[in-house]
């Protein structure tokens, strides 16, 4: 059969439901055989929007995200988007087209070397050569994403090879030389932290992105009543834990809060789960201190090491581990460390609610949070909207949280929220953003009413790019900003409308909760703007 029927018959029996693309010469054989086929493509605005989008569909749907692209520009396109999903560790498999075979190292039209542009940011990548080899690159490439650490994986294929013909053999179990990954993790290492954890005297659960990416969330809960170990989690660890549980403290790092931070350098034992200790999350490293003993549970053995000395290694799967620790711990008890976080508590006060004449986005997020569903999905950008959605929107339930947290790619959120709602449809789904990043990618409310999905855009307005405000005032002083204001800001009401999309403009805290009410009742896309005072903090 044709090899680009055969990559499609492939997708197909990996339940492929969706693709996110954009078309061009060297695929136009992929998409000839796309268009009869059950998954359905969504053509995006742009490149970059295919990966973000692939990216809110595997995280939402739990599985591995197809985005495509043509060669050259339409390959380079998809570069940042490829790089957010890598330092995110989230499962894709990316499709380019290539030139023809002959024509490659000619400097052809619409020729890049997207093979070596992307091989520091791929978990692996391909240049297809033989036809015959493509179907067991598929299965190759299905593999190394979802896998071990899961991250893209990219192939690019010639149209040549596309055009081809090969039989539609699927081979039996991917065998990889050089790529076995360890899952689950040694009972010897498992035991050593259960001694750990009887002896101290003040435990507690450093919870990253690994255990939603590995569905640990459960177990986590589980294991943190079981013991009693208090929990804090990174921003890609959102969601690991309903924040109103009682074992609950907070969120770490950079836009973390201080009861977190504080009892974070006050514990004489960490668990580190599924976390890379990143230079936001540590506080340029110096979150734990010299005496903390530690435990450290990566499934990506280069992690334990990179930055925090361990005391306690443990490759593996963040699941098969909790699993194992929640059968063979003790119940135990951590009153006197509880009662002394209760106090540390009292002199680390929450986040104080400002007045405001425009839209508070703190007060936004919480009205927004009280109304929602317990399993609603919340896409954030970069930016203050960002760190005002992790900090005032509660996660409880088993809401997540879906962001940009390694790269910080302004303009995730559109279509990550996209790719989300079609991965889960049946969840509400609302895309937090700021004008910059919404600007960045608003041509994708073009894919948004197409596709006409139930969902809620809402965008912070404070006509500028708040966060580089925020960092300008703190290294050089307040009144020193510059290049960050937007003067002249288009009327985005206006905008949605021309597209077809029920806008709502929100200027004062008194409308919040009517239009939101309004709005999550609507069976069609929504467009909510917020009007925010420019001086705003995310503090
Ligand atoms: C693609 C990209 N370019 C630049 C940045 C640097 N950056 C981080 S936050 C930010 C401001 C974002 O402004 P906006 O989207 O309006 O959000 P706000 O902070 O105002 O809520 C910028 C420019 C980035 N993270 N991503
Ligand atoms: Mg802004």
């Amino acid at each position: 059969m044709k090899v680009s029927d055969a990559i499609v018959q492939y997708l197909e029996s990996k339940n492929i439901t969706h693709v996110f693309g954009y078309p061009g010469g060297a695929v136009l054989p992929l998409y000839e055989s796309l268009r009869t086929s059950t998954i359905e493509h969504i053509l995006v605005r742009n490149e970059q929007s295919a990966a973000h989008a692939a990216s809110g569909y595997s995280r939402s749907k739990k599985t591995t995200g197809v985005c495509i692209a043509t060669s050259g520009p339409g390959a380079t396109n998809l570069i940042t988007g490829i790089a957010t999903a890598y330092m995110d560790s989230i499962p894709m498999v990316v499709i380019t087209g290539q030139v023809r075979t002959p024509m490659i190292g000619k400097d052809s039209f619409q020729e890049a070397d997207i093979t070596g542009a992307t091989e520091p940011f791929t978990k692996h990548n391909y240049l297809v050569k033989d036809p015959s080899q493509m179907i067991p690159i598929l299965q190759e490439a299905f593999y190394i994403a979802s896998t071990g650490r899961p991250g893209p994986v990219l192939i690019d294929i010639p149209r040549d090879i596309f055009e081809a013909h090969a039989t539609y053999e699927v081979p039996k179990e991917p065998d990889i030389l050089g790529y076995k990954p360890t899952t689950h993790g040694h009972d010897g290492q498992v035991k050593k932290i259960i001694q750990r954890l009887k002896k101290a005297r003040r435990p507690l659960i450093y919870a990253g992105g690994g255990i939603i990416q590995s569905r640990s969330e459960t177990l986590l809960q589980e294991f943190s009543k079981k013991t009693g170990v208090p929990v804090v989690n990174t921003l890609m660890g959102i969601g690991s834990m309903p924040m109103d549980a009682d074992e609950y403290v907070g969120m770490v790092g950079f836009h973390g809060n201080k009861l977190a931070q504080a009892v974070l350098n006050h514990a004489d034992l960490v668990l580190i789960i599924g976390a890379r200790m990143s230079d936001r999350a540590t506080l340029n490293f110096k979150a734990i201190s010299a005496d903390t003993e530690v435990v450290h549970i990566d499934v990506d053995p280069a992690e334990i090491g990179k930055i925090v000395e361990h005391h306690v290694p443990v490759v593996g799967d963040a699941y098969a581990i909790l699993k194992k620790l929640l059968d063979k711990t003790p119940a135990l008890t951590q009153e006197d460390w509880i009662a002394e976080i209760k106090n540390m508590k009292t002199q680390n006060p929450v986040m104080t609610l400002e007045p405001s004449k425009t839209v508070n986005p703190k007060t936004a997020l919480r009205i927004l949070s009280k109304l929602t569903d317990d399993d609603t999905i919340i896409t954030a950008d970069v930016g203050q909207n960002q760190i005002w959605a992790a900090k005032n929107y509660e996660f409880s339930g088993t809401r997540s949280f879906l962001t940009s947290g390694g790269l910080g790619t302004m303009g995730y959120s559109l279509s990550a929220g996209i790719g989300a709602k079609l991965g889960m449809p049946s969840k509400q789904v609302i895309s937090v953003m700021g004008d910059g990043g919404f600007q960045m990618f608003l041509s994708e409310m073009g894919t948004l009413a197409e596709l006409d999905l139930p969902m809620i855009v809402l965008v912070f307005n404070n006509n500028r790019l708040g966060m580089v405000r925020e960092l300008q005032d703190k290294a050089y002083g307040k009144g020193k900003t510059f290049g960050i204001d937007f003067q002249k800001n288009p009327d985005f009401i206006k905008i949605a409308e021309a597209y077809g999309i029920k806008g709502y403009r929100i200027s004062s805290n008194d409308s919040l909760e009517k239009t939101f009410v309004a709005a999550l009742k609507e069976t069609q896309p929504t467009f909510i703007e917020c009007v925010v005072d420019p001086e705003f903090d995310t503090l």
